[in-house]
C-alpha cells in the first residue's frame, strides 16, 4: 500500500528538498490547513449546526454575511492570532487589518483571506470555500498597517484554497507548482493526493455568469459568441459551459480538467474594475493558476503584476487554459 503523505510530511520534505517552506511559514499553512478542517466541519454540519441562513449583517463589500461566513472568520483568526507566525491578518469579511494582539508574538507573515467564497451556495448545499494568500511584512521598525498588505500578487511566498465539496480538499502552492490534500476524516488530516498540477493549454470549456452578457466589453462578448458558434464558427469546435457561481469550485474544476473562468468588468457599475477581489480571491487563484501552467490577467494586465491601491479593491477576472486566456486578452488590445 502506498504510504500516506500527509501535509506536515510534505512541507518537512519540500523545505529539506527545496527550502523554501522555513518553519515559521509551515506553522502558518498548518494552522491554516487546521482551521480549514474546523470550517469544514461546520459546513458539513449545515441545519443541524444551525450555522445557515444570513446573520442579519453586511460585510465591507456590502454583501449580506452569511451565519457560515462570520464563523469561518472567527475561526481563522482564533486559530492563527496566537502562532508568532503573524503579523496582522486581513479578511474579505473585516473593514480593516486584524493585528495580532499585543499578548501574542509578532511574526514576519501577512495572512489574507476569503474565509467562505460561493456564500450564495451555502444554504442550497453547493460546494464552497476558504481562499488564503501568504506575503511578508516589508521591513522597518514601524507598526504593521494596511499599506503593507498593498503588494503585487507576484510577492506572494504561499497561496491555496480548500474546497468544502464532496470531498473536502486543501489546494497550496509555495512557487513550486500545485499540490493537492484530500481531507481523510478518518485521520483528521489532510493527505497528499496529487502533485504538480497542470492546467491543459486548451480547452473546449468555459465559466461565466451568462445572464451578465448584455452587459459585457466588445471582447469578452466576442470570444464568448465564438465559442458559442462552437464547430460551424471560426473556432472550429464546440465549447461546455459551467458556472457554479463559486469561485473555488470553478477555479478547482479547471486546475483539475482545464477550462476557462471569467468575471470581466461589465457596464453595470463602470467605476467598479469587477465583483472578485484583488488581494484575497484573484491574486491566489492566479498564482496557482499559473503555477499549474496557466495564465490569469484582467483583460489586458497579468493579475500578478497588477500593483493594489486599497485593501478590498475589485479586479477583472479571466484565468485558466493559456491559450484561451491569451485569446481574450488579445482580443481586448
Ligand atoms: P454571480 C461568490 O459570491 C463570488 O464572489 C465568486 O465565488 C463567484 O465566482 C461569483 O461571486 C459569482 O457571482 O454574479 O454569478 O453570483
Amino acid at each position: 500500500m502506498t504510504q500516506k503523505i500527509s501535509l506536515s510530511r510534505y512541507l518537512v520534505e519540500q523545505q529539506r528538498s527545496k527550502g523554501h517552506i522555513p518553519s515559521q511559514l509551515r506553522l502558518l499553512l498548518e494552522v491554516v490547513a487546521r482551521a480549514c478542517k474546523g470550517i469544514s466541519h461546520a459546513v458539513n454540519k449545515g441545519a443541524l449546526g444551525g450555522v445557515l441562513g444570513s446573520a442579519g449583517s453586511e460585510n465591507v463589500q456590502g454583501e449580506v454575511q452569511k451565519k457560515l461566513d462570520i464563523i469561518a472568520n472567527e475561526v481563522l483568526i482564533e486559530a492563527n492570532e496566537w502562532g508568532g507566525h503573524l503579523a496582522a491578518m486581513a479578511s474579505e469579511e473585516m473593514d480593516s487589518i486584524y493585528l495580532v494582539p499585543n499578548r501574542y508574538p509578532q511574526g514576519e507573515y501577512l495572512l489574507l483571506f476569503d474565509p467562505l467564497d460561493g456564500s450564495s451556495n451555502i444554504d442550497v448545499n453547493v460546494s464552497i470555500g476558504t481562499i488564503f494568500s501568504v506575503l511578508i511584512k516589508p521591513e522597518g521598525p514601524q507598526a504593521v498597517s494596511e499599506q503593507d498588505f498593498l503588494q503585487a500578487g507576484k510577492h506572494q511566498v504561499a497561496a491555496g484554497y480548500c474546497v468544502y465539496g464532496p470531498q473536502t480538499t486543501l489546494v497550496l502552492t509555495v512557487g513550486d507548482g500545485v499540490a493537492l490534500f484530500t481531507l481523510d476524516r478518518e485521520q483528521g488530516s489532510f493527505v497528499l493526493t496529487q502533485e504538480n498540477l497542470q492546467i491543459p493549454q486548451d480547452t473546449q470549456e468555459f465559466a461565466i455568469n451568462m445572464s451578465n452578457m448584455r452587459h459585457w466589453d466588445a471582447p469578452v462578448k466576442r470570444y464568448i459568441d465564438e465559442c458559442l458558434l462552437g464547430q460551424d464558427g471560426p473556432r472550429g469546435k464546440n465549447f461546455n459551459m459551467r458556472w457554479i457561481a463559486s469561485m473555488v469550485a470553478d477555479v478547482h474544476r479547471i486546475l483539475t480538467r482545464g477550462g476557462v473562468f471569467m468575471y470581466p468588468w461589465d457596464k453595470r457599475e463602470p467605476n467598479k474594475a469587477g465583483k472578485l477581489r484583488l488581494m484575497y480571491e484573484a491574486n491566489p487563484m492566479s498564482w496557482l493558476v499559473e503555477q499549474a501552467g496557466g495564465a490569469s490577467t484582467n483583460g489586458r494586465t497579468r493579475i500578478l503584476d497588477l500593483q493594489p491601491t486599497q485593501l478590498h479593491e475589485r479586479v477583472s477576472v479571466i484565468l485558466g487554459s493559456k491559450n484561451e486566456v491569451d485569446r481574450v486578452t488579445a482580443y481586448h488590445h
